[in-house]
């Protein structure tokens, strides 16, 4: 007979259900954790939770500490996810750098993944690239975004 025994049966059984308890614990402390997060120093917008360490950086460098953190430059892919950059924004009173150039390709935008953007929230006039010598963005504090030189120094926010 090549069934399993009802002892190996009953062994899986017990496993599974141990494994089902301990996920729902850790779905519950992760949700937890979160919290505690966006309530001490983040803001979140559906899945992705963004935090700053309050520093002013180049587009690099900005882009090396995310790396480093093992997060990424903020990248806001819709309107919720603006919004929630915007208010650390706000509560730093400095405008925010981007994870968005068009280093490759001037007036094409593109994500850290070399990908297009799919939103974005340009003030009326820009990108105007101005002098020629803007590739990056950054994001104000009232969310509007501008093009400007990837070499000014902004806020750093990283997104987890
Ligand atoms: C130019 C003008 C301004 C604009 C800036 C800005 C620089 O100086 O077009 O109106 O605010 O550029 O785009 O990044
Ligand atoms: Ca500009």
């Amino acid at each position: 007979d090549k069934g399993y025994s009802d002892s190996v049966i009953e062994t899986l059984r017990a496993k599974v259900n141990n494994m089902e308890a301990e996920l729902r614990h850790l779905k519950l402390n992760m949700a937890m954790q979160k919290k505690a997060l966006v309530f001490s120093k983040g803001t979140s917008a559906a899945e992705k939770l963004y935090v700053t360490n309050g520093e002013e950086a180049t587009y690099e460098d900005a882009k090396a500490t995310c790396t480093k953190a093992e997060g990424q430059l903020a990248s806001p892919m819709n309107d919720a996810e603006n919004k929630a950059i915007s208010i650390l924004s706000l509560q730093y009173n400095k405008p925010v750098v981007l994870g968005i150039d068009d280093k490759q390709n001037e007036g094409t935008f593109k994500y850290l993944n070399n990908e297009k953007i799919v939103f974005s929230n340009w003030k009326p006039g820009e990108p105007n690239n101005d002098n020629g010598v803007e590739d990056c963005v950054e994001l104000r504090t009232n969310g509007i975004w501008n093009d400007m030189n990837c070499n000014s120094k902004r806020l750093t926010v990283c997104e987890f």
